[in-house]
């Protein structure tokens, strides 16, 4: 899965959003990097980013979907909490909803529902304004694992198939560097609810806070983490840079698969 920002301040010329045409020759470009999934995401959720209203983000997002959808036949996930945004999304050829979330906004379910289309629900404790200021757990595992389960309960209630949730720890959502080591080292266990996890960690603090590297210089960590986690059995890798993700992803599978033949 590859990131296709929209908002301002996710690209270096900043200050402009990203045109249609700006947008598929990005798309181009990761598609033929080998990315599955282009993710498209009007709203930022770094850490203290404001909110966007849901008029800045369907100009933000809509016209940039029916653009890649026309030119290409690539998988589209949008990146929203915000059910009209979904809907809008789907209706212009998003076929995946990636909601940080979890489709805890009033009448999210439902419309996830009448989309028909697989969604991913994210861990994020708190909100994306405040959620980096005190985050706190007695055990982030055992949180996070009931969360996403309690997720899981709601949304099948609501009728959406088991068969179309993705389920995701949300590395960075509201946990310090020892949250999210603590929930990298329990993939295994979330994975084994039965569900595709999807992981992102591209670019992210911890890798900075790790390796001493600012958000421009974190390309190898980005990859190592995106490896390590395809090794443990993730199925979804949300990431920048797809073509060296693709390289870690192609060991992490051959490792995968000369251990079950031994
Ligand atoms: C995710 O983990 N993350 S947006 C702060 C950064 C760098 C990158 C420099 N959407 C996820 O990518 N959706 C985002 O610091 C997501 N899982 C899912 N499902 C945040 C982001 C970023 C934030």
């Amino acid at each position: 899965m590859a990131v296709l920002n929209t908002t301002p301040d996710s690209f270096s010329d900043g200050g402009h959003y990203l045109t249609p045409e700006a947008a598929i020759d990005r798309a181009a470009n990761m598609l033929g990097q080998g990315a599955d999934i282009i993710d498209v995401g009007g709203e930022s959720t770094r850490p203290g980013a404001a909110a966007v209203s849901l008029e800045q983000e369907l100009e933000r997002v809509v016209p940039v979907i029916e653009a890649v959808r026309r030119r290409f036949d690539a998988r589209i996930s949008i990146d929203t909490s915000k059910p009209e945004v979904m809907r809008q999304a789907v209706a212009a050829g998003a076929s995946m909803i990636n909601d940080v979330n979890a489709l805890r906004a009033e009448g999210a379910t439902e419309v996830a529902v009448n989309c028909g289309v697989p969604v991913c629900l994210m861990h994020m404790q708190g909100q994306p304004r405040t959620m980096q200021t005190n985050p706190s757990y007695q055990d982030v595992v055992t949180e996070v694992s009931a969360f996403l389960n309690e997720r899981v309960a709601a949304c099948l209630a609501a009728g959406l198939p088991s068969s179309q949730l993705v389920l995701d720890p949300g590395f960075g959502f509201g946990k310090t560097l020892g949250h999210n080591l603590s929930l990298f080292n329990a993939l295994p266990a979330l994975l084994s609810l039965g569900y595709p996890v999807l992981v992102g960690v591209s670019r992210k603090s911890m890798l900075g806070q790790l390796t001493g590297r600012d958000v421009e210089q974190r390309q190898a960590a980005s990859v190592v983490a995106a490896g390590l986690a395809a090794r443990a059995g993730v199925q979804i890798l949300r990431v920048h840079d797809v073509a060296p993700s693709l390289d870690a992803l192609k060991i992490a599978a051959a490792l995968r698969q000369a251990e079950q033949l031994a």
